[in-house]
């Protein structure tokens, strides 16, 4: 028998942070989950997989657009079509109030908020128990792992679950423990959830199919399903990448790079050497050794007209380049710099006391604080060091600005 795992397709994922890039390369974005879930379908109907399970989070909210409803109905009749079996379960991002769930096509198993069992037979004669649950809240603190029957008498047994390790905060999202699904001997672990594909155990397979395509920089590199088949008794799941994006980090050290247009040349240069085009690259940019540069150019850097300067020419470039540089970065040295009006020392002290997580978050105050999207920014590491960064690449160019004036 063959199946294949898919999990956290995200479909109507917003994007957001992209609104600069021109619209032909938003599009493909927006489109990249869609694009990668019919892969997929194409894939599962290609292989003649026996049936496709997907554990959660198929859609980015619980409200989902009519275009996001009716592309997913569209593709999973497809696979009804094509004889292949569909089992799914909504996560905490889809979660469905039990008898509201949308409206899915006939044939289409969906799992309601308790766990239960399913029996199905392969093209091969192979009798498969699959168990599973979805999420009838945003939020689901039981044990769901525990509600799972003891492995039956089926010739496989698989497990859908979409949830996190139990962790010691955070266990909103039905905790498990590795122990409590390996003590049930199934043959199989559908997990959905965490983003990176990965498995935490690998025979019996426990795994994370991670979701269909990443969506933001903290997702890089390949996403798309595990194919998986059977070989006596045992399950093997094979990574199998769809996505049509990529999200890269390019850091460029700067050299003797004076002008504003030396610099953009130096930048396309390295950019020209991620060479593989079959994936279109959504590129962040962090230049350092930006110390070396005039404070004219540092002007222009941190007002956002070299960006503005350098998108205007990827407009010509990207669709050949099949890449991206959506935001750029500036990374001043690590080393205690002498800003000329500004004693050093001083400078490393406000540093410590200033950029803090807490300084930060009570700079929030509780009233924003509550907003869990906005808490997480302020408490994500990347935020503080993001404005340091910032602050440091301002105090530079003032500092360049006032010993260019002095040399006139
Ligand atoms: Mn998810």
């Amino acid at each position: 028998m063959k199946f294949i795992h898919a999990a956290d397709l995200h479909l109507d994922s917003p994007f957001e942070g992209l609104k600069q890039v021109p619209e032909p390369v938003w599009q493909l974005v927006y489109q990249a989950p869609f694009t990668a879930t019919t892969r997929l379908v194409d894939q599962a109907i290609d292989q003649q997989v026996d049936f496709v399970l997907l554990t959660g989070d198929l859609f980015d909210r619980e409200t989902q657009s009519v275009t996001a409803q009716l592309f997913l109905n569209t593709q999973l009749q497809r696979l009804i079509d094509a004889q292949i079996g569909v089992y799914l379960s909504f996560g905490n991002h889809d979660y469905q109030t039990d008898g509201q769930a949308i409206a899915l096509p006939e044939g289409v198993h969906a799992f309601d908020s308790s766990v239960s069992t399913v029996l199905t037979t392969t093209h091969d004669q192979q009798r498969v128990a699959i168990s599973g649950f979805s999420y009838p809240t945003r939020w689901l603190d039981t044990d769901m792992a525990a509600q799972f029957p003891e492995r039956g008498d089926a010739d496989f047994q698989i497990g859908m679950l979409h949830g996190a390790l139990q962790q010691s905060r955070d266990n909103h999202y039905a905790p498990f423990t590795l122990g409590e699904l390996t003590d049930k001997h199934y043959d199989y672990w559908a997990l959905g959830h965490i983003h990176k594909p990965q498995f935490l155990a690998e025979q019996p397979p426990v795994v994370y199919a991670g979701t269909i395509q990443g969506r933001h920089k903290n997702e890089s590199g390949d996403h798309g399903y595990m194919l998986v088949t059977s070989e006596n008794q045992q399950l093997n799941p094979e990574f199998v990448p769809v996505n049509p994006v990529d999200w890269v980090s390019l850091t460029v050290a700067i050299t003797d790079q004076q002008t504003e247009t030396e610099l953009i040349d130096f930048v396309l240069r390295q950019l020209a050497t991620l060479t593989d085009t079959a994936v279109f690259k959504l590129v962040s940019l962090t230049l350092t050794n930006v110390e070396s540069l005039p404070g004219q150019v540092l002007t222009q850097l941190n007002n956002g007209n070299w960006f503005d300067r350098l998108s205007q020419i990827q407009e010509d470039r990207y669709e050949t380049n099949r890449c991206w540089i959506y935001e750029c970065r500036l990374q001043p040295a690590d080393a205690q710099i002498q800003y000329s009006q500004l004693d050093a020392q001083f400078w490393t002290d406000a540093k410590a006391a200033v950029f803090t997580t807490d300084v930060l978050t009570s700079a929030a105050g509780k009233k924003l604080l509550s907003y869990p999207f906005l808490a997480d920014h302020l408490r994500d590491s990347t935020t503080l060091a993001d404005s340091q960064a910032r602050a440091e690449s301002e105090l530079l160019q003032q500092a360049r600005l006032e010993a260019d004036n002095h040399a006139d």
